[in-house]
């Protein structure tokens, strides 16, 4: 079996995207707010969590995966927390427009894209076109580009997430490195600044920061499944890191009240400073997941990685 991309429907009718590799992986890509609801190593083993309350049902986005926050994070005043992209149906963008260097070469890809309707304008205003191409390695890595372009007549200012939940052990075995000696706005007091003093961000209760102007890749370790998340990033400078613990998780309506030691949010974001397009530009923000066994980390992690060389 080789690679394959897959249109299915899901529970509610809405397409779903199965993108395999010839080794085993997957990964599960809903046309409700081109949310990835599933990512599956080389083994077999699902990477992503999703809440065993979650609810499917649109348009509400289901709690796990990773789902797309645009044009702002957080609700900042708007009804829509984390913005439209979501809580929107795409479509599958048969031609997309070329990417710089041939990136699909030996990958399982799909091409997505939103375009606001005269409905969703009188939420936000701007006119644009959202390209997100998810694809899937051979080596099951998955890479997720956003690509967003202002076809307005004037300029607009955006914020920006991946909101990645990933599966992990147990969240007391859980550390990220990477993000040592930054600052880090912390939401959980007003978004006051502090500096990350740890050697690694490790976890003993409730976390909602948004760590600025971080390395291009970072690393989550989990100690429990001996196994290593790595992410890179491009376009990202920020990264939120949530963890609701036990209070929050019983007042969340579609979460279950021990699920926080099994999950773990880390965001590749552009938060503390806007994005501005002017009309006629583009921005693009990538990033690429990989799971590697927790012995093979640190040594192997190369801050100079870039992918749009
Ligand atoms: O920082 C992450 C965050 O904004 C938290 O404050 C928390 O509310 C979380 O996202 C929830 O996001 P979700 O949309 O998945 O419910």
């Amino acid at each position: 079996m080789g690679h394959s991309v897959e249109v299915t429907k899901d529970w509610n009718g809405i397409d779903q995207v199965v993108l395999r590799n010839a080794r085993g992986a997957s990964a599960q890509v809903s046309l409700h707010g081109a949310q990835v609801t599933s990512w599956r190593s080389n083994q077999g083993e699902e990477l992503l969590f999703t809440s065993s309350k979650a609810i499917f049902k649109p348009p509400k986005e289901v709690r796990g995966g990773i789902s797309i926050c645009f044009p702002q994070f957080g609700n900042c005043g708007s009804p829509e927390q984390h913005g439209l992209a979501r809580n929107k149906i795409w479509t599958i963008d048969k031609s997309p427009p070329p990417f710089g260097s041939d990136d699909s070469y030996g990958k399982s890809v799909i091409d997505l894209l939103l375009v606001p309707s005269e409905e969703d304008k009188k939420y936000w205003l701007h006119s644009f076109e959202f390209r997100l191409r998810v694809s899937l390695a051979t080596n099951g890595n998955l890479t997720m580009t956003s690509r967003i372009r202002n076809v307005n007549g004037k300029p607009f200012s955006f914020s920006f997430a991946y909101h990645t939940y990933f599966s992990v052990s147990d969240i007391s075995e859980v550390r990220i490195e990477g993000l040592e000696t930054l600052d880090y706005l912390d939401s959980l007091c007003q978004k006051e600044r502090f500096t990350e003093q740890g050697d690694a961000v490790t976890f003993e209760s409730e976390v909602d920061r948004v760590y600025l102007s971080s390395p291009n890749i970072i690393a989550v370790l989990d100690h429990g499944r001996k196994r290593t998340f790595v992410m890179r990033k491009e376009g990202l400078p920020d990264v939120v890191v949530w963890n609701p613990w036990e209070k929050k998780s019983k007042s969340m309506m579609n979460f279950g009240v021990e699920e926080y030691k099994q999950m773990l949010c880390v965001d590749g974001a552009a938060i503390e400073k806007p994005i501005t397009l002017k009309a006629g530009e583009q921005w693009t923000g990538q990033l690429e997941f990989s799971v590697v066994p927790s012995s093979f980390c640190s040594e192997h992690l190369d801050p100079r990685w870039r992918p749009f060389e």
